[in-house]
């Protein structure tokens, strides 16, 4: 060796040391390196990947929840809707009444509990008061309580009311088709139907006879005798 020699064998094994990437090792630490970043980069991947799905799942979720409840709140506002519409067609039809009522109830008719009664101011016979009551849209008083026959007998008229055994004889009849049951009140010894005397003739229709006590003041008397009257119209 010459020292030539030496310095350039020193230099070639400098160059051989710089230069480490070239050696075998070099290149599997860059491989394992380069794997390193792509099983890195590809867990980042599937995580985002993942991630991205399950959103969308709760998303779906979310949505057919809401879909749901917007259904439902269609169906009921769908229901309120039509509510509504009765409610309105109710009180269409109920101030409607109210108007026919305040018109028809207006003049010489008069308010008690839950009905309104109309006083005649002529006398008729008991058919033709009948008629005139269907007239206004009424009938004959049905006497139902003893509140309403002491209102009646207070009103100190003698008057037809709606009773009649003129269909059969002892049978007492409502105008609306209802039999007499209680409560009634007679006067002592009525009814008689005449009592068998020619002059009164067959009694078949009933008066509140102003002259009596109010719970025992009704009389059978003849249809044809001419009396004031009174309607009732039921709330
Ligand atoms: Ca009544
Ligand atoms: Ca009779
Ligand atoms: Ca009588």
């Amino acid at each position: 060796y010459s020292k030539t020699c030496y310095q350039r064998s020193l230099i070639i094994c400098d160059s051989v040391h710089v230069q480490w990437w070239k050696r075998p090792s070099g290149v599997a630490a860059v491989c394992l390196g380069l794997l390193c970043v792509l099983l890195l980069a590809g867990i980042i991947g599937l995580s985002v990947y993942y991630g991205v799905i399950g959103h969308h799942d709760q998303l779906q979720a979310s949505y057919n929840t809401l879909t749901k409840e917007r259904d439902q709140l269609q169906t009921s506002n769908s229901n309120l809707t039509k509510e509504r519409d009765q409610l309105q067609t109710e009180r269409d039809f109920l101030s409607g009444r109210l108007t026919h009522l305040k018109k028809t109830c207006s003049e010489g008719w008069q308010k008690f509990e839950s009905s309104w009664y109309f006083l005649s101011n002529e006398t008729k016979i008991w058919n033709k008061s009948r008629e005139d009551c269907l007239k206004r849209g009424a009938d004959l008083v049905i006497i139902n309580s003893d509140k309403e026959q002491e209102f009646l007998f207070n009103l100190n008229k003698a008057v037809w009311i709606g009773l009649t055994d003129s269909v059969t004889e002892g049978t007492w009849i409502w105008v609306d088709g209802t039999p007499l049951t209680t409560p009634r009140y007679w006067s002592p010894h009525q009814p008689d139907n005449g009592d068998g005397k020619p002059e009164y003739g067959e009694e078949d229709c009933v008066e509140i006879h102003k002259d009596q006590s109010p719970r025992t003041s009704w009389n059978d008397i003849s249809c044809n005798s001419k009396l004031n009257w009174i309607c009732e119209k039921v709330v």
